[in-house]
């Protein structure tokens, strides 16, 4: 059994840099279509990845699990029943469509990374440790952010989570049966939930904060309130060519006027964003005019009442604009997230340990804000210098993501004690 300094060094061997195995997984997924990433939870790509974390935490000695919602947990010194300490890291795999190479694989990198820090300080945790890998952040195949830490903590009905559908039809309990789960027992897991003592995600920042203060590090202060709503417009589905202008009902028509709405209604509130990502036209012909349009939108701001406010607005001017075109509206929430505010304690304590990292809010979801409900939970935040996510453009350079992994290495090392 090779002791723990030789996993060090053997890991070290096999790329055990932050850059090291942010390039093993760099092949991973590509989008030859859009660009960057496109790694659906439970796609070949997701699974790859999981499969290569997997491996790379048994290279270090950890323990791996998964749970019955599809989230990897690997146990530096598995918690005994009855523990309620165990510190956790940990991020997701999964990408938005034509994604960046960080938003999620930093956090798990670097979580590998800062094990094997911790190994050549020769620390033994006092406390359990493990890496977490959760599905479905993105909420880019099944529609729901954060499904995986929803599903974990309790926030989504278990058979409302089965039910969803992917764009292709398939339902996420068939899906998730054929990534080896029984979507029988997805739901709640208050054992699995009450391990955990702290929560710490490494991420990368997607913004310009840290550009702008100079920084590698951040530590997180809070998340935006954010929202995800399906808005269906209905018209009349007919030909192209022999359908006169005044005879038309075309929800596409409408659908342009509620983009244009969306944002004016944004603008309406300092602070609020909203967001159309992505329109799917029903038949979807070059010749043939939309029976319906169905639109996404994304909504965020700090004050969840001002969120509510935005989509009644939107809400509103897509009834007006849409009786203008003769056709009917529907909105539907697909999901919500209030303003995740980090626990002041664990946050006061992960800036003891990181006095030189200023604190930022983010725009963007994490499962962290998903966990912080329920269990004292911290983020970091590592440089991007191109300020932009959820695209190709997204990046972090080497040494900030060395310095991000020290600085989870730190933090770890401070919560977990021990010699
Ligand atoms: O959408 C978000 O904010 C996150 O990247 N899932
Ligand atoms: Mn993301
Ligand atoms: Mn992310």
């Amino acid at each position: 059994m090779p002791s723990d300094r030789e996993r060090t060094t053997a890991a070290r061997r096999a790329g055990a840099s932050v850059a090291g195995l942010m390039a093993e997984i760099a092949d991973v997924g590509r989008d030859g279509a859009r660009g960057g990433y496109s790694r659906p939870v439970y796609s070949t790509a997701e699974h790859e990845l999981r499969e290569w974390f997997v491996d790379q935490a048994a290279r270090r000695g950890l323990d791996v699990e998964t749970d019955r919602n599809g989230i990897l947990w690997a146990w530096w010194d598995a918690p005994g029943s009855g523990r309620h300490d165990a510190v956790v890291t940990g991020s997701h795999l999964d990408s938005v469509p034509g994604g960046g190479a960080f938003d999620g694989p930093l956090g798990v990198a670097s979580a590998l990374i800062a094990v094997d820090r911790l190994r050549e300080r020769g620390l033994t945790p006092g406390k359990p440790l493990a890496l977490a890998v959760f599905p479905e952040e993105e909420g880019s195949r099944f529609g729901v952010a954060c499904l995986g830490s929803r599903l974990l903590t309790g926030l989504i009905d278990p058979d409302r989570a089965r039910t969803l559908r992917d764009p292709e039809g398939n339902t996420f309990a068939d899906v998730a049966a054929k990534a080896g789960l029984d979507p029988r027992f997805l739901g709640p897991d208050p054992e699995a939930v009450g391990r955990i003592g702290s929560f710490v995600e490494l991420h990368v920042e997607q913004g310009r904060g840290l550009i702008d203060l100079g920084q590698s590090v951040a530590v997180g202060s809070t998340i935006l309130g954010h929202g995800r709503w399906r808005i269906t417009v209905a018209g009349q589905g007919n030909h192209a060519g022999t359908t006169h202008m005044e005879d038309r009902r075309d929800p596409l028509v409408a659908a342009a006027a509620i983009v244009q709405a969306v944002r004016e209604a944004a603008l309406r509130h300092s602070g609020a964003r909203a967001t159309v990502g992505r329109i799917v036209p029903v038949p979807g012909g070059t010749n043939v005019i939309a029976s319906s349009v169905s639109l996404w939108l994304d909504v965020r701001h700090v004050d969840d009442a001002v969120t509510a406010a935005v989509v009644e607005r939107i809400h509103a001017d897509a009834r007006r604009v849409a009786a203008v075109e003769g056709c009917s509206v529907e909105l539907r929430e697909e999901s919500l997230s209030p303003t995740a505010h980090f626990d002041p304690a664990l946050r006061h304590r992960v800036g003891e340990l990181l006095p030189e990292a200023p604190t930022l809010p983010t725009g963007a979801g994490h499962d962290a804000g998903v966990l912080a409900a329920v269990r004292p939970t911290a983020m970091l935040f590592v440089r991007n210098p191109s300020g932009i996510s959820h695209s190709p453009e997204e990046h972090v350079e080497d040494d900030d993501a060395e310095a991000g992994a020290a600085a989870l290495a730190d933090v770890l090392a401070g919560l977990i004690g021990g010699a």
